[in-house]
């Protein structure tokens, strides 16, 4: 196995919805062991601590949520991912998921400056794909996928430099998706695997003919992994469960996959409330699947047949 470089940096964000306590999730990771975890698989780990976002002089929105601070933490985010994706594997621990505001463009603008196409696997209920001008809610976690693929109504935020292209991302794992988000995706080529596809033909070929692309184009893949992606029952600790999500044994082999590919050069973790967790249980699962994702397995060979 590779040994990699690993920064883990803590982005406490909990301005991307109303209910709080994503506040607490890099502190979770850490008492779950996520350290000490990639460490004795052979990675080298640094931790950061975690950021603070940056003071902005953005007026409060009548409807969008936090706004003046999520642009902030956008801000933030974004120089610290650019910085960190030069010097290793950046796992960012969040925080909500409107912290892939941050990171992904600042990701994008890492891949742009090495000349490399910069892929994006998105593992979620949700699309995640909202504008300010569609959002219902006003909740911004809900809108990272829309910013930075480059479309409009995101004139508070830093503007884009680098949008991924929408046939360089797959979102697997889908279940709730709002109307407004629903026709937005449909005049896109993004790549979707939603639950029913998974019942129907299983988690494996998605994921196989997205890697393959990423392998094909010589690029870098960032993977954010939202704990709604996963059933309710194994993850309890997120504030907007769905039932029916990936199972334990998709969500591990999903990470399995990702790991012998080889292409993972950036992860966020995001949306663990611990505040609703049981003993522990969603950040240890989290940080059991970014082991599998980092190398941990039971054999390094596929296994025969004894029957
Ligand atoms: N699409 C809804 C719900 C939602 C999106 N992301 C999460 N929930 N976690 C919204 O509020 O935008
Ligand atoms: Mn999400
Ligand atoms: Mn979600």
């Amino acid at each position: 196995m590779t040994p990699h470089d690993i920064i883990l940096i803590g982005a406490p964000v909990d301005s991307g919805k109303d209910r709080k306590g994503c506040i607490m999730g890099p502190d979770a990771y850490r008492t779950a062991g996520l350290g000490d975890t990639l460490n004795d698989l052979g990675h080298r780990v640094t931790d950061l601590g975690n950021l603070v976002a940056e003071d902005t002089d953005i007026q409060d929105h009548d409807h969008l949520i936090a706004l003046p601070q999520t642009v902030g933490w956008t801000q933030t985010l974004n120089a610290a991912a650019k910085d960190a994706a030069a010097q290793g594997l950046p796992i960012f621990l969040g925080g909500d998921h409107s912290l892939a505001l941050g990171t992904v463009t600042g990701i994008a603008d890492h891949a742009a400056s090495i000349n490399k196409p910069l892929f994006v696997l998105w593992l979620d209920a949700h699309s995640d794909f909202h504008t300010p001008l569609t959002t219902d809610s006003g909740n911004l976690h809900g809108t990272p996928v829309a910013y930075f693929t480059g479309h409009d109504g995101f004139d508070a935020f830093p503007p884009v430099q680098n949008p991924v292209p929408t046939d360089q991302m797959c979102m697997i794992g889908l279940r709730s998706v709002d109307p407004a988000e629903h026709a937005a995706l449909a005049n896109t080529d993004m790549h979707i695997a939603d639950m029913r596809a998974i019942d129907e033909g299983g988690i494996r070929a998605p994921l196989a003919e997205f890697l393959d692309r990423v392998s094909a184009a010589d690029g870098l893949l960032h993977v954010s992994l939202d704990v709604d992606f996963l059933d309710p029952d194994i993850a309890p600790a997120v504030g907007t469960t769905v039932p029916g999500g990936a199972t334990l044994r998709e969500a591990h082999l999903v990470m399995e996959m990702l790991h012998d590919s080889g292409r993972v050069t950036s992860l966020d973790l995001v949306e663990l409330n611990p505040f609703m967790d049981e003993r522990g249980k969603t950040a240890s699962l989290m940080v059991d699947l970014t082991a599998s994702l980092m190398g941990r397995r039971v054999f390094d060979r596929p296994t025969r047949s004894f029957a």
